[in-house]
């Protein structure tokens, strides 16, 4: 059974920004998320999509009380006053049919505009969109590369001559730090591409989740601040009263953590739809 706490008093700030908590998934952690609710309040929250992982609801689903408690957390700040944001990502778009609505007090985005307490103004989006261009990018600079296409023939030689000797080979050193480098070229660009965005539209910065890497950094000129995640870092973003920005890593250590969660049933997800059909005021949305 989970015991009750008291609620310590929680430390006040002006914005949290959280995203890619992956509900449904069960490496996601809602207790964690629970307990940096316990002791952070803000005036403004804003959820920066992948909060709930709708591509798992046909596989591997999972739910626990800690999974509803932190929806009931949320949605019960709501209704003390905080003023909730939801912007859905690429992994909970079924309530990017429900944008400009509410859900509850929650209002649903595709993507808004965060003015800091230092007069800064922030875009903010979950940013799966910049896959596409990321990639893109990448298979044009790579088609472009002579190191490229040789290095591609020379594996298929290799390969060849390896099955004639009936010889299996795998290097796997070779293969993570490709793999590594890869990741790293991959996040130099999509960071640039949200900065880039950002510069079009005018703001000072850009506020994103999705690549699972919590970062606060300026790529030329513009403010870049990530989120993180809620499945392995365990970070939120948070904004001072004085407009300062600071990203918060939340770890409970192991002898702290609750009880272990009660299995419940899986809620289905035509149930939340019709939750996100209430009737609610239009909100400018920026798209
Ligand atoms: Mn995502």
């Amino acid at each position: 059974m989970i015991q009750p706490m008291n609620d310590p008093t929680p430390a006040a700030y002006r914005s949290i920004w959280i995203s890619d908590l992956h509900l449904g998934v069960k490496s996601s952690r809602p207790d964690c998320l629970l307990d940096f609710f316990r002791h952070h309040q803000c005036d403004y929250l804003y959820l920066v999509g992948d909060m709930i992982d709708g591509w798992r609801l046909k596989k591997n689903w999972y739910w626990d009380q800690y999974h509803n408690d932190v929806i009931q957390k949320i949605l019960r700040q709501a209704r003390k006053g905080t003023q909730v944001a939801y912007i859905p990502g690429n992994h909970d778009q079924f309530a990017r049919d429900h944008i400009g609505l509410r859900l509850g007090e929650i209002e649903i985005h595709r993507s808004c505009i965060h003015v800091t307490a230092d007069g800064r103004r922030l875009l903010i989006l979950h940013g799966d969109e910049f896959d596409s261009i990321v990639t893109h990018a990448k298979w044009l600079a790579m088609l472009g590369s002579g190191a490229y296409e040789a290095s591609i023939l020379l594996n298929r030689g290799v390969n060849a001559i390896r099955e004639k000797l009936g010889m299996p080979y795998w290097s796997i050193s070779n293969y993570l730090k490709q793999k590594v480098k890869n990741a790293m070229q991959f996040i130099d660009h999509y960071e640039h591409a949200v900065a880039e965005e950002a510069r079009q539209r005018k703001v000072d910065g850009v506020v994103c989740g999705h690549i699972h890497r919590a970062d606060i950094k300026t790529i030329e000129g513009i403010d870049y601040f990530n989120t993180g995640d809620w499945v392995e870092s365990c970070t939120a973003l948070v904004e001072h009263f004085d407009g300062k920005m600071e990203l918060i890593e939340w770890v409970i250590p192991k002898s702290a953590r609750m009880n272990p969660p009660i299995p419940r049933e899986v809620p289905s997800a035509s149930a939340w739809r019709e939750e996100g059909d209430t009737q609610g005021t239009p909100l400018e949305s920026v798209t």
